[in-house]
């Protein structure tokens, strides 16, 4: 089955993404649909213990047993048909005004004791060209600031790529930015199934887990406009809407350092 190509996006909701640099949207997924991705993910997960990229760490902590898991739709065909078949890819149709390409996916399971993950934009390892990326985060438990739901600095979308403190301490991007004046960052509490979309240039994070019991799991999916000339990552390997592969050119000129050398 295609996507609907119907519109997804009220005018009033594409009105907030584009002048705050995000949006939530309530219960996108059923419950059925979250405990399916879920077990997905789980075994995903297994997979990547069983081969040793998951493993515990010196220090012995939780959060070492589960990294961010990158590109899990390459790993599982069920997940490639969720993303496929359902209005994914027509909702961030109606965010570019243009057909979307994926460029990559992430399942985050932010377990009780896991870092704050520090503030960073996306686009500077997503490293699309001309225009940004989007993210499509997908809440798959119920999260609040207390287990690490999403923190958002609005309107940083218009700031273009803003300087990150090098090196970028503990962050798996390996950036951290600080909020620029006159800018600060809000808590997005989500509910399993809830979406919240946002630019690759808005700046955002998520909070440490500091629950007992209540793991934080989500995944996220970016995607970048068909008319991108050239991208960093997953040049040869971007899907469209119809799972089909489309490649772009490498961005070779998109490297921290180079961008910011030449800033001054
Ligand atoms: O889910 C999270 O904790 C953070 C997601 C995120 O920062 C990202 O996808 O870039």
């Amino acid at each position: 089955m295609l996507p609907s190509k119907g519109k997804k996006l009220d005018s009033e909701k594409l009105k907030f993404f584009n002048e705050e640099g995000y949006l939530k949207l309530n219960s996108v997924f059923t419950t059925t649909e979250v405990n399916r991705l879920k077990n997905e993910l789980e075994i995903i997960w297994i997979n990547s213990v069983k081969n040793g990229f998951a493993q515990v760490s010196n220090k012995k902590t939780l959060a070492s047993l589960f990294p961010p898991m990158r590109n899990c739709h390459e790993e599982s065909q069920s997940l490639r048909n969720f993303i496929f078949n359902t209005p994914i890819f027509s909702i961030m149709r109606d965010i570019f005004s243009k057909e979307a390409l994926l460029a990559g996916s992430t399942c985050f399971y932010k377990v009780p004791g896991a870092d704050e993950l520090p503030l960073h934009q996306d686009n500077y390892d997503i490293g699309a060209f001309p225009g940004t990326t989007c993210a499509f985060w997908i809440s798959l438990d119920e999260a609040t600031t207390q287990n690490g739901c999403l923190k958002i600095v609005p309107r940083t979308h218009k700031q273009g790529l803003l300087r990150p403190n090098i090196p970028g301490h503990k962050s798996v991007y390996g950036q951290t930015v600080t909020i620029p004046k006159g800018f600060s960052s809000i808590a997005l509490e989500t509910s399993p199934g809830d979406v919240v979309l946002f630019s690759g240039d808005t700046l955002h994070g998520s909070f440490a887990n500091q629950s007992k019991n209540k793991t934080r799991n989500s995944l996220v999916m970016h995607f970048v406009p068909s008319d991108i000339e050239k991208i960093f990552v997953q040049h040869r390997s971007l899907l469209n809407s119809k799972g089909e592969v489309e490649q772009r050119k490498l961005n070779k000129s998109h490297s921290i350092k180079r961008l910011f050398r030449e800033k001054g």
